[in-house]
């Protein structure tokens, strides 16, 4: 351990001109998390609450911010942040409610401690990623800079969880766009039980910060008049001049990580330098040897807030456990949005390619919803790595159609934040295959932030995927699955241009989020007719493209196309249906077909193991059964990764296969 950054200097209190109000409101507000805690320790012990995270020697921190900034600037704070929530008005009867996992806490029991957000709050909690928080605090700071509104974002993150990529992604990224974003490093000196020399190779944050093009300020955060100071004048000037700055408090955990954890890691002789820079102790000294509290002035203080607690503790307790209700939880997966679909209003068609028809939707959508904001890597003068937004920053200016540094999770997790601020936003991954390093912010803030705590996440993220243009392992690869597995996420993947332009309209006008695969293959090789005007089409839908007495081919994308061709080619009368929606998928239309045929076969591009088909054929054989006149089959590629030489692929895709499966349906 630094013992130069932890060698604990006395807490100086210097008051400037702050009034004695200020001075006894700060009090007052950071006794609420001090006195709160103490009251958790104990039921902790009585087995009356499961799980702690102490902030107990770090309140000065959240204490000075809150009060710093206007209520109705966001603040995203972490673990250690309980002040944030008590220093936002929460009613205590609710943030307790939460802690117990009742029906009246901020997530309905379905998430635990700090992690819920507030709308009326403006208060947006974190997951327990760390890092993704950051991110999202852009995504707020860009929706004001965007609106033109003089406010500030504040987000918290630990030294520890500095080490996460999601930490140079959100600085950078702030940096790089001038976001009027306030990002607070508590460097408490460990992140669980690993000292801070084992996290990073510099010693203060201060040193960092610099390496973004961001200004930095280091205080003790154990001085909650030097916190509120800091900040309050940080504020003040980023409104008038928008910029990220990082503020790194010094300050130290003074129990475990969380309570059950323990703290024998930590050198004794450090507990003790830092007991004696106690935030609440020291300032209570201060006001009291000042003059500005006096000791009964004190007492009444303490007494009343411990009462408020023992009062919203009392409701807490006294609220009956949840009664489970399956529906109640499927229905908050998602922000209620019934779709109407929206027919062309004229008849007037062009022939459009796949591609066309896409950038075309993305066209119209955005002259429909000026909230509408478009970031991908090279999407701005370029045009994008297949040209979809060709034109667009000229048409609708580079704060709408924005160029981003290359940095998926950032930019996916600054679209939550803007949908938060009421923007809609359209994330381009340059290939499908890019959005690994973005999946977190995808299936754990995108997916679940309805579900937790009822903000909805307005983001379509494109996604250029599909093999067949020798591309290899990177650039080719179908992971539609990997987030059909996610409740909370909708699928589109449309096989055709008027289906690309319709239902990309339709993810963009709905406020949930939405991955959007077109398959790049496709882009230029398949025309059609497509109507001018602006539609779009019902979300979930499956669509017979082909009708036939003998077998059923259920398929999407480039499926669609290879199921034709082999059923002309062998003279083979067959349903193919288009699912289009991948989630939800049209169960309705899988099971007339099957009715219909007896004879059903999936058809993927992805890998078979584990693929789309699995679910779907499982379905059909548990739902299904006795209309079936044949075991239900798949096909897919091979289980490898998508192999680059055009033979290789060739025999990796399922095209050849399927037909040899398709026949033996046939004639079982
Ligand atoms: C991605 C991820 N890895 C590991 C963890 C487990 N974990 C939770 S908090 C924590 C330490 C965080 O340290 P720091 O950021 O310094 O915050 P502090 O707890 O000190 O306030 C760890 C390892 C996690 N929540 N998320």
């Amino acid at each position: 351990m630094d013992r130069e950054i932890f060698a604990g200097t006395p807490v100086v209190f210097d008051r400037k001109n702050y009034n004695d109000e200020t001075l006894l409101d700060l009090y007052r507000s950071l006794l609420f998390p001090r006195k709160i805690e103490e009251k958790m320790l104990i039921l902790l012990r009585q087995g009356k609450i499961s799980k702690w995270f102490s902030g107990w020697g770090q309140e000065a921190i959240s204490i000075g911010a809150v009060n710093a900034l206007e209520n109705d600037e966001f603040i995203l704070p972490m673990h250690r942040n309980l002040g944030i929530f008590t220093g936002r008005g929460i009613p205590l009867e609710r943030l307790f409610a939460q802690f117990q996992g009742k029906k009246s806490g901020f997530t309905k029991g379905r998430d635990r401690s700090f992690h819920f957000g507030s709308r009326e709050h403006h208060i947006v909690g974190m997951i327990s990623h760390l890092g993704p928080q950051l991110a999202i605090a852009d995504g707020i700071g860009l929706a004001h800079k965007l609106s033109k509104e003089k406010k500030v974002t504040l987000v918290f993150t630990g030294d520890g969880a500095s080490s996460e990529g999601d930490f140079h992604e959100g600085l950078n990224v702030a940096a790089v766009w001038k976001l009027p974003v306030i990002f607070v490093v508590e460097h408490n000196g460990y992140g669980l039980s690993t000292p801070s020399e084992e996290q990073f190779a510099f010693r203060y944050f201060t040193e960092k910060g610099p390496g973004y093009g961001m200004e930095t300020v280091r205080v003790d955060g154990n001085n909650v008049l030097e916190v509120y100071d800091c900040i309050k004048n940080l504020a003040e000037d980023i409104r008038k001049n928008p910029r990220p700055v990082l503020v790194e408090a010094i300050t130290f955990r003074m129990r475990g990580h969380e309570e059950a954890s323990g703290t024998k890691y930590v050198p004794k002789e450090l507990m003790e330098t830092w007991s004696l820079k106690d935030p609440v102790e020291n300032y209570e000294r201060f006001l009291l040897e000042s003059g500005v509290l006096s000791p009964e002035k004190n007492e009444k203080m303490i007494s009343e807030i411990k009462s408020a607690i023992n009062k919203g503790l009392d409701i807490a307790f006294a609220e009956s456990a949840i009664q489970p209700n399956s529906e109640e939880e499927l229905e908050d997966l998602f922000f209620p949005f019934k779709q109407k679909e929206i027919i062309p209003s004229s008849n007037q068609r062009t022939e459009k390619r796949f591609i066309d028809a896409i950038s075309d939707g993305l066209r119209q959508s955005m002259e429909k919803y000026p909230n509408l904001v478009l970031m991908g890597q090279d999407i701005g003068e370029y045009g994008g790595a297949f040209k979809i937004t060709d034109g667009f920053k000229n048409k609708f200016g580079a704060e709408r159609v924005r160029n981003t540094p290359l940095c998926e999770s950032a930019i996916i997790g600054a679209g939550l934040g803007l949908s938060i601020k009421g923007y809609k936003a359209m994330v381009e991954m340059q290939f499908a295959d890019f959005v690994s390093v973005g999946f977190n912010q995808i299936v754990n803030n995108l997916a679940k932030i309805h579900y937790r705590w009822g903000q909805n996440a307005d983001v379509v993220i494109r996604m250029p995927t599909g093999a067949g243009v020798a591309a290899g392992p990177f650039h080719s690869q179908s992971n539609e699955a990997w987030f059909f597995h996610t409740p909370g996420l909708k699928i589109i993947y449309p096989s055709n241009p008027y289906d690309a332009k319709g239902l990309l309209n339709a993810a963009l006008e709905d406020p949930n989020p939405y991955l959007y695969f077109e398959h790049k293959a496709l882009y230029r090789s398949l025309s059609a007719e497509i109507p001018d005007d602006y539609y779009t089409i019902e979300v979930g839908k499956a669509k017979l493209v082909s009708e036939g007495q003998e077998v059923s081919i259920i398929t999407y994308g480039m499926g669609v196309h290879w199921a034709k061709t082999a059923v002309e080619e062998l003279g083979i009368e067959a349903d193919i249906l288009d699912l289009r929606t991948l989630l939800p998928w049209d169960k309705e239309a899988v099971k007339a077909t099957v009715e219909k045929t007896g004879k059903v076969i999936f058809l993927q591009e992805d890998c078979l193991t584990g693929g789309i088909g699995g679910e779907i054929c499982a379905w059909i054989s548990e739902h299904c059964f006795e209309l079936l006149d044949a075991p239900v089959m798949r096909e897919g590629s091979l289980d490898t990764p998508v192999p680059f030489a055009p033979n290789l692929e060739k025999n990796f895709l399922p095209v050849e296969r399927f037909k040899e499966k398709l026949l033996r349906l046939k004639s079982y």
